[in-house]
């Protein structure tokens, strides 16, 4: 029978966001340009030739965004910071006006009693960097700790929740192994690389972060979709494994101390990501990777079925999604996956806390002649997935918090402006703002501290 479900008294309700994604003003105030600037002015490399020029124009309309977010009773807003803004050569000289777009963000978000959750990298790296390499090259980790000593020493007194990097995986291979994101480079041994760095410069940002933010919560946030093999035989199960170690394990076990695993260093290997092996890998690293966290934040949309199928041009185990239930972008309805990732990494890790960093959903449902968008399908998707974290709770899973995504319709990389996520309906023409029926629905839900399960 369904009754409402409360969570616990200190659980903490969210909205996520990313700084390429909303904020526009790519070239104000002394940004420099980033690798998503590059990317998306590129002719062909983002849908319909969108590019996040100004995307929901946040960096100008902060203070109107925030009012929606109290109106609709958030508690805690996470968003990432653009490297550019702060450091436009990519480290030294620092940018006062970029950092105080973020100190006057922090302050508005308090006042309006808003916790903020501040994401050190998201994705938009300056370009200058990328000349260097990017996270394939150890210079851009060593710049990485100066970005968050710039960033933790200014807002460390009011921020006391911090993530170092986002979705390491997909920035690594989408961007550098697979050209789907920026840079755009087909090139697996830079990609693994890239890996590396971006995990090692997580290790060296922890100790500073807590050295400039008293009592800060630290952590770092992975994408964690449900994998399973499509079928039982051995070799779709061999696809299962690959793709768990490639996308999920490689970044877990160094993470909570395993170091590599052997078989995905294997697997790599083979696939010629690894030419000179681990030559990467220097004394001490494994050990900073592994500095203690207060958090894992996971980031979960979807289940992907593994199926044993080579296609020429990745050489990569394909991943078959099969579900008569999808959302707009392709991906399977499936909240019963998010209650097993949590079950499954908390009893493999043991980590003290967990959050789900990011989930939601993309339907592109425009308001009707009403002015509301009556988007039912969203949020029949939050309602379930929320009932799926009531169940790992209930599991014993210590999942502290849930952080829908997004709060806007926003820039969605390389899917452009078609792919819609937002709570918030956003005219990209007008830059008016609409809260969706989901959002009003979440508020409620956010008031009651509970779902029906
Ligand atoms: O929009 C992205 C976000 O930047 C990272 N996680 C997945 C979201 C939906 O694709």
């Amino acid at each position: 029978m369904t009754s409402l479900k409360t969570f616990p008294a200190d659980f903490l309700w969210g909205a996520a966001t990313s700084s390429y994604q909303i904020e526009g003003a790519w070239d104000a105030d002394g940004k420099s340009e980033s690798i998503w600037d590059r990317f998306s002015h590129t002719p062909g490399k983002v849908k319909n030739g969108d590019t996040g020029d100004v995307a929901c124009d946040h960096y100008h309309r902060w203070p109107e965004d925030i009012a929606l977010m109290r109106q609709m009773g958030l508690k805690a807003y996470r968003f990432s910071i653009a490297w550019p803004r702060i450091l436009p050569a990519g480290r030294g000289k620092v940018n006062q006006a970029g950092l105080d777009f973020y100190s006057r963000l922090v302050d508005g978000l308090l006042e309006a009693g808003i916790d903020p959750m501040v994401t050190l990298f998201h994705w938009d790296l300056p370009q200058i960097l990328e000349d260097e390499g990017g996270f394939a090259s150890r210079t851009t980790a060593e710049a990485f700790v100066e970005l968050t000593d710039v960033v933790s020493r200014k807002l460390g007194d009011r921020v006391k929740f911090w993530a170092t990097h986002n979705e390491p995986a997909v920035h690594a291979y989408l961007g550098y192994a697979m050209g789907v994101h920026a840079p755009g480079l087909k090139d697996y041994p830079k990609a693994a690389r890239c890996t590396h760095h971006l995990l090692l410069s997580h290790g060296w940002a922890v100790p500073v972060i807590r050295a400039n933010s008293a009592g800060a919560k630290v952590g770092m946030v992975l994408n964690v979709g449900y994998s399973q093999p499509a079928s039982h035989s051995p070799a779709d199960m061999e696809a299962y494994r690959f793709g768990q170690g490639m996308w999920l394990r490689w970044f877990t076990d160094p993470l909570y101390g395993r170091g590599y695993p052997g078989d995905t260093v294997a697997d790599f290997t083979a696939l010629g990501a690894l030419p000179n092996g681990l030559d990467f890998v220097q004394p001490g690293d494994m050990a900073a990777i592994a500095t203690p966290t207060d958090y894992l934040g996971i980031n979960y949309y979807a289940r992907h079925l593994t199926r044993a199928e080579i296609p020429e041009e990745q050489n990569l185990p394909v991943e078959v999604v099969q579900s008569d239930e999808m959302t707009d972008i392709g991906w399977e309805v499936f909240p019963e996956g998010l209650s097993r990732v949590l079950t499954q990494l908390y009893l493999t890790y043991h980590m003290p806390a967990l959050y789900v960093t990011e989930n939601g959903a993309s339907y592109a449902t425009p308001p009707s002649a009403d002015g509301a968008v009556h988007d039912e399908r969203r949020t029949s998707y939050l309602q379930r997935h929320l009932a799926a974290c009531q169940r790992a709770i209930e599991a014993g899973v210590p999942l502290k918090g849930y952080f829908c995504w997004s709060l806007f319709d926003n820039f969605e990389w390389a899917e452009g402006f078609d792919q819609r996520f937002g709570l918030i309906w956003v005219d990209f023409a007008t830059q008016q703002r609409i809260l969706k029926d989901s959002a009003l629905w979440y508020s409620r839900t956010i008031a009651l501290n509970g779902v029906l399960a």
